[in-house]
């Protein structure tokens, strides 16, 4: 009897080790996840100081550099102009522009027209819709009655509730790797999209698809040393097929230097990545060109 006991109790215990061990051989995952994460983001921050050193340039090969096997960094710097000014929509040039970069993007031209006047509307100050749309009555009716809030948007999140912007999201899921609240307001051709470009300016496809890969460089990828930024807009023109008439009808939307640079820094441990952001005014001190951080963010 006194053996049974015993060996029921024996069995028990077992059971219980071999459930403590089970959960701390979760928990012990689950910490070399966190530590995986924690690694990669201070492998992202390394990333970023190194890219806000004034010496560096977009491309420079300290801006990807791999510590050991399968640790270390990737960097891109590129300009936020390149992203649709969201909140320049009010603007009718912009709208037209932004209705033509939907379509490209698949959307249909009533939606792509519909949501266009939705965003302008959600940021003008008047509580009158634009002929495709949506003001308060819209919002309201969809049980929404604090939308618009006829101001700026804050955010691209914010965007995700303009009328429409869920049929944009079935046709571009990466919609808001498009669009920026932050930017200097202009259109920076050194690093717009094709199909941006091919909105705002006409120009056909194929001309607006030779633009962009004149400026990636030889290996056709964008962000490399070998990339041509274009400083005379006389060759932008030239090479999109655009005349000093269409020109001159959006060119005060246009850069060729826009002054808020982002630079997008992912951390590497394994197959562990992390993401921060930071963007970045160009502002020239002394002798010196410096980027000073406007806001940093994870992604
Ligand atoms: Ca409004
Ligand atoms: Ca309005």
């Amino acid at each position: 009897m006194a053996l049974l006991l015993a060996l029921i109790a024996v069995m028990a215990l077992s059971l219980i080790a071999a459930g403590l061990y089970e959960s701390s051989q979760a928990s012990w995952e689950e910490n070399t996840l966190s530590r995986a994460r924690y690694q990669a983001g201070i492998l992202a921050e390394s990333g970023l100081s190194i890219a806000l050193h004034p010496d560096i340039e977009p491309g420079d090969v300290a801006l990807r550099h791999e510590l050991a096997p399968g640790r270390g960094w990737e960097v891109r710097i590129t300009s936020e102009g390149g992203r649709f000014p969201v909140n320049s929509m009010g603007e009718e040039r912009l709208r037209l522009a932004a209705v033509e970069m939907f379509v490209l993007w698949g959307l249909d031209a009533a939606t792509a027209s519909r949501v266009a006047d939705s965003i302008a509307d959600w940021i003008d100050s008047n509580s009158d819709p634009l002929p495709n749309g949506a003001e308060n009555t819209f919002y309201a009716g969809v049980d929404y009655p604090q939308f618009p809030p006829n101001a700026d948007i804050a955010s691209l999140e914010e965007l995700a509730f303009v009328s429409g912007m869920d049929q944009v999201e079935k046709v571009q899921p990466f919609w808001r790797d498009h669009f920026t609240v932050r930017s200097d307001a202009l259109i920076d051709f050194n690093a717009a999209s094709q199909p941006l470009i091919q909105a705002l300016t006409g120009a056909t496809a194929d001309a607006a698809a030779n633009f962009v890969a004149v400026r990636n460089g030889d290996d056709g990828i964008e962000g490399t040393v070998d990339d041509y930024t274009f400083d005379d807009s006389g060759e932008v023109q030239s090479l999109l097929g655009i005349s000093d008439g269409e020109w001159s009808e959006f060119s005060e939307f246009v850069t060729l230097a826009g002054t808020v640079k982002r630079i997008e820094s992912i951390g590497k441990v394994g197959d562990f990545t992390e993401t921060r952001v930071i963007l970045a005014e160009e502002v020239t001190e002394g002798r010196n060109t410096i980027l000073r951080p406007l806001t940093r963010f994870r992604e």
